[in-house]
């Protein structure tokens, strides 16, 4: 199984002043996932539509890296040597890109897809079995399974199959009707997902993410943000 650990979500709090908080998803920091990936690339295959009712065969790729990779050059076959599509252009992180193929290449009764960067090393290289009817897609659920996914599947958006933990915030101290706070600011993080919680990440403002492991305070004065996430 080639799967990685998958869909976080990030928040954001900015401390002292309104507070904001939004999630989006994300996949975790490459440290998670390395032993899933060749050659140190951050970039994973989630989901394969090869059995499409109508238009082409289609690969989704997720950047799960926090730097954007160019992948102009990179090639993706199948282990007859048959070329499903040169990609180009790049993948922004946390960011999906959709592959369309041209031609049957993704055998619907199984097939192994391989992926390579423009110098030819191997990024990708995962084998999949006939488990999706007709136009559903096989997605990567977050045990690094390959399930059936919905019809027409999820192309660019995270996979119906994975559900990430939700992670919430808490401050202690009191907070002014104007939206700030006169104190030192205490932030707590909780996660929960019902497959277990791995760990949860926090980086105040845009510094090194910390994995999160008790309640830490702020005490400059000003406006700060706060990102956290949970994989
Ligand atoms: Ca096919
Ligand atoms: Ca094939
Ligand atoms: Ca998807």
């Amino acid at each position: 199984m080639y799967g990685k650990k998958l869909v976080k979500r990030v928040g954001s709090v900015l401390i002292a002043a309104v507070i904001v908080a939004s999630a989006f998803a994300v996949l975790p920091q490459n440290d998670t996932v390395k032993a899933d990936t060749v050659n140190g690339a951050s970039i994973v295959l989630t989901e394969i539509m090869y059995n499409p009712t109508t238009g082409n065969e289609w690969i989704e790729l997720y950047n799960m890296g926090d730097q954007e990779v160019n992948v102009t050059g990179w090639t993706v076959k199948d282990d007859d040597g048959n070329t499903f599509a040169i990609l180009d252009g790049t993948i922004g992180a946390y960011e999906y890109m959709v592959v369309y193929g041209s031609g049957a290449v993704l055998n619907n009764d199984g097939d192994n897809i391989l992926v390579y960067d423009a110098a030819a090393l191997e990024i990708i290289n995962i084998t999949y079995s006939d488990e999706a009817a007709e136009n559903h897609s096989l997605e990567l659920n977050e045990n690094d399974e390959w399930v059936e996914g919905p019809e027409g599947g999820t192309p660019g958006m995270p996979n119906e199959a994975m559900t990430p933990p939700e992670t919430t915030y808490d401050i202690a101290e009191e907070q002014m009707p104007w939206g700030w706070y006169v104190t030192n600011v205490t932030v707590t993080l909780n996660a929960t997902d019902d497959t277990g919680v791995k760990e949860t990440k926090y980086r105040v403002d845009g510094g090194d993410w910390n994995v999160y492991t008790e309640p830490f305070v702020i005490s400059e004065p000003g406006s700060h943000l706060v990102e956290y996430y949970s994989v």
